[in-house]
């Protein structure tokens, strides 16, 4: 039965079309930079955002109806979640979902029953694949709502709850395997903590890594090939969430010997909320060996919290698609980690938010390929380095020198020159004339 009746499968119309519910500049079958666009551009739904999300926040109830014609809190409903995520994916023609385990059924008061739901709902799940190309993304446990989480997971005071959120993780990670799944996330949405008072951090980082190496134990022990990711955030719900950033998540994994098996899903609204551009945390990332997955969405510049805004803004997305690009693309893919505004509550807007951040990952895929066919600004960058090219510089960087040659080195040279221009304004123009030239 179709659910989104009216709509019919979104089409690549070009650039000049006036349809809402069309492509503008994603066009699959486009070749940029001897790839598809769609292989570049690795799309996924979020379960969580699209199929149950309303538009709830702190002063309003929902505005948008995601029961799909059954009763919230039944297991018709998350069947009727399913119908529904699969005619949109297959509308969008998007290959990849990520979900919850809380997501996919509705918690109950006995672990078993939920567990029992969750082997029900992924049967109905794996039949709605067969015969479609739409696969798993990364699945995740859901270790920040429910009361117990109140202190965190791992990083929880209470023996009892990290072990049930171990066996929130098993089963996610059995889930995951079993829809093969190609990552598997952890977000320690209460992984941190409010004041020191109460705070051995030491303790808690200690046992967050515990969690994750029998995680890794467990998932490779039935057959999971894929990476676990950390999705760093600095903050939201806590004060202070130990994964601050992809700096400071990719410290916690070497100190922790976790670098073998789990690399970073970076999300841009959360390198935002620490302060940096999102192209920062895949950079850092990227020069890490790091780079997996990335949640795509946007913040806004004027609100302090993670507003999961649909990406808009091509500057960024171009910037992004450039870090991907040169770090040779994602092992992972791109998560819409997105909501629609609350007042755009209806399937029209479902669909037209995931157009607009589609169209927006084309455009800044388009635009990397011209700055990169362009090549000005990669050779600016490498003639900035150049004084390491040879003579002292090259010594340097190839380990050949102490620190009394480097000494005696500048007593000989006197004051040096300036280091040369950083060309920021010239290098900006460029990217303006390539984007709009
Ligand atoms: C929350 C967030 C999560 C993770 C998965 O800010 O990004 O939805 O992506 O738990
Ligand atoms: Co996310």
């Amino acid at each position: 039965m179709e659910i989104f009746k009216g709509i019919k499968k979104i089409a690549y119309e070009g650039a000049q079309t006036k349809n809402a519910l069309a492509f503008r500049f994603y066009d699959p079958e486009r070749v940029v930079l001897g790839k598809k666009m769609s292989e570049h551009l690795p799309f996924a739904m979020a379960w969580w955002h699209n199929l149950c999300a309303e538009g709830t926040d702190m002063f309003g109830r929902g505005t948008a109806d995601k029961s799909f014609g059954e009763k919230y809190g039944t297991m018709e409903h998350a069947r009727a979640k399913v119908d529904a995520g699969f005619e949109f994916m297959q509308k969008l023609g998007i290959k990849y979902f990520c979900f919850h385990d809380v997501d996919l059924v509705p918690e109950a008061d006995d672990i078993k029953v939920t567990n029992a739901r969750l082997d029900e709902i992924s049967d109905y799940i794996l039949e709605k694949m067969k015969g479609t190309d739409i696969k798993c993304l990364w699945g995740t446990a859901n270790m920040f709502g429910n009361p117990r989480y109140m202190n965190g997971a791992g990083s929880s005071n209470s023996a009892d709850v990290f072990c049930f959120a171990a066996a929130q993780v098993k089963k996610a990670l059995d889930i995951t395997v079993k829809l093969g799944g190609k990552g598997y996330v952890f977000w320690g949405g209460r992984e941190g903590y409010e004041t020191l008072l109460n705070t051995d951090v030491k303790f808690e980082l200690d046992n967050i890594a515990r969690l994750m190496h029998l995680a890794v134990d467990y998932g490779r022990s039935i057959g999971f090939k894929g990476d676990f990711y950390i999705e760093p955030k600095p903050k939201e719900p806590m004060k202070h969430q130990y994964d601050f950033d992809a700096a400071t998540a990719i410290g916690f994994i070497k100190n922790y010997g976790l670098d073998k098996d789990f690399k970073l899903n970076i999300e841009a609204n959360h390198a935002t909320l620490a302060g940096h551009t999102f192209e920062h945390d895949l950079r850092i990332a990227a020069i890490n060996g790091m780079l997996g997955s990335i949640d795509a969405n946007q913040g806004d510049p004027h609100l302090g919290w993670d507003t999961d805004e649909f990406p808009f803004d091509v500057y960024t997305s171009t910037m992004s698609m450039l870090e991907i690009i040169n770090a040779g693309g994602l092992t992972g893919g791109i998560n819409f980690d997105a909501k629609t505004r609350r007042p755009s509550y209806t399937y029209e807007d479902m669909f037209a938010a995931y157009v607009l951040g589609m169209d927006t990952f084309a455009l800044g895929l388009i635009n990397a390929e011209k700055i990169i066919k362009d090549g000005r600004i990669e050779l600016s960058r490498k003639q900035r380095y150049s004084s390491f090219a040879d003579g002292i510089g090259r010594q340097i960087t190839e380990g050949k020198v102490t620190l009394e040659q480097l000494s005696a080195y500048a007593e000989k040279m006197g004051r040096p020159a300036l280091p040369g221009s950083g060309r920021q304004e010239q290098l900006q123009e460029i990217v303006n004339q390539l984007l709009f030239g």
